[in-house]
């Protein structure tokens, strides 16, 4: 029988996903940090010739150095700023995650945090809730949706997929990226702040990582303005969010919605006291529909690769 390939798993996956890594391959799993994990990485580290991860769990250059006949990735994810693409490169060692298959449900996600802030169904189920419509106060009117001006951060695939629900809603959508996009009739805006200015939903979606880092800082916010609302559903680390948090505070915007966070899963006490802002907890792929299309692709990935294919979603470097 031929020897099964050997794997890394480097952290809890999807069941399915787990039971069909198992069929197929011998799976370690990555102990916790600490002794534990330098005991085994020393230990067996030699006989791993692939990695499972996600777009959390990623594969830092520390891992990898441990890994000295590592000859794969696999990632359950789309983001990519948790990898360490140019030690992968420099190593010849290809990347597979799972883009496409989760634009339709991201993009449904920010649609859902642009009406959930914009509408305040949140704090409106828990005026319910509380009893407050039975006393017969009154609910603070909310922000209407069609007809609204929506401002894309970032118009990647994910970008384009959220432009195009917004034809539905009869919403005016301008974006921003570094470039033009070529071949898409929404308005490119080159200065972010210009966009932050026009728009009255600004939906964060460009990828992670230093080069974004903070890209939506106190001043955009204030260019938002007391009648916009900023939602995310990239990455925590493209927002400010000690920023974001005093600006929503001294409502300097009107509202949030938030799927990502900078420090995940922790998220600022000071927002749970604001009724201004829609929290999520890195939920934006999460269907069951999706998840299990972005498992069969980390497979897919991994029996290509084995099989001396090229990986149907293989990341590049730059
Ligand atoms: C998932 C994500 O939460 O694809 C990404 O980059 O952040 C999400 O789809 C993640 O990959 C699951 O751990």
């Amino acid at each position: 029988m031929q020897q099964r390939p050997v794997l890394l798993q480097v952290l809890p996956l999807l069941p399915a996903l787990e039971r069909g890594l198992a069929e197929s391959y011998t799976v370690h799993r990555l102990p916790p940090a600490g002794t534990e994990r330098e005991a085994f990485l020393a230990q067996r580290g030699k006989e791993i010739e692939g990695v499972v991860t996600s777009a959390q769990g990623g594969a830092s250059s520390a891992l990898l150095s441990a890994l000295p006949n590592v000859r794969v990735i696999s990632s359950f994810g789309v983001g990519l700023d948790q990898l360490d693409l140019a030690t992968a490169a420099r190593r010849n060692i290809p990347v597979g995650y799972t883009p496409d298959v989760l634009n339709d449900c991201v993009a449904d996600m920010a649609f859902s945090l642009v009406l959930a802030s914009g509408r305040r169904i949140p704090e409106a189920d828990r005026f319910v809730r509380a009893g407050r419509w039975a006393r017969k106060e009154a609910f603070p009117l909310g922000r209407q949706v069609s007809g609204a001006r929506l401002g894309i951060v970032g118009l990647g695939r994910i970008g384009r997929t959220i432009a195009k629900r917004a034809s539905g809603f009869d919403m005016d959508v301008r974006y921003h990226s570094r470039r033009p996009v070529e071949g898409v009739a929404w308005t490119y805006e080159p200065q972010l702040l210009e966009l932050a200015r026009w728009a009255d939903f600004l939906v964060v979606i460009t990828a992670g990582g230093a080069e974004t880092r903070h890209l939506i800082d106190a001043s955009v916010l204030d260019a938002l303005g007391p009648q916009g609302f900023l939602v995310n559903v990239s990455r925590g680390t493209v927002v400010d969010e000690a920023a974001l948090v005093r600006a929503l505070q001294e409502k300097r915007i009107a509202g949030a919605g938030l799927d990502v966070f900078e420090d995940e899963p922790n998220v600022p006490q000071e927002l749970f006291a604001l009724d201004n802002v829609v929290l999520a907890p890195h939920i934006s792929s999460s269907t069951a529909q999706t998840r299990q299309a972005m498992a069969q692709r980390v497979l897919d990935n991994l029996a290509a690769f084995f099989a001396g294919r090229e990986m149907p979603s293989r990341a590049s470097a730059g």
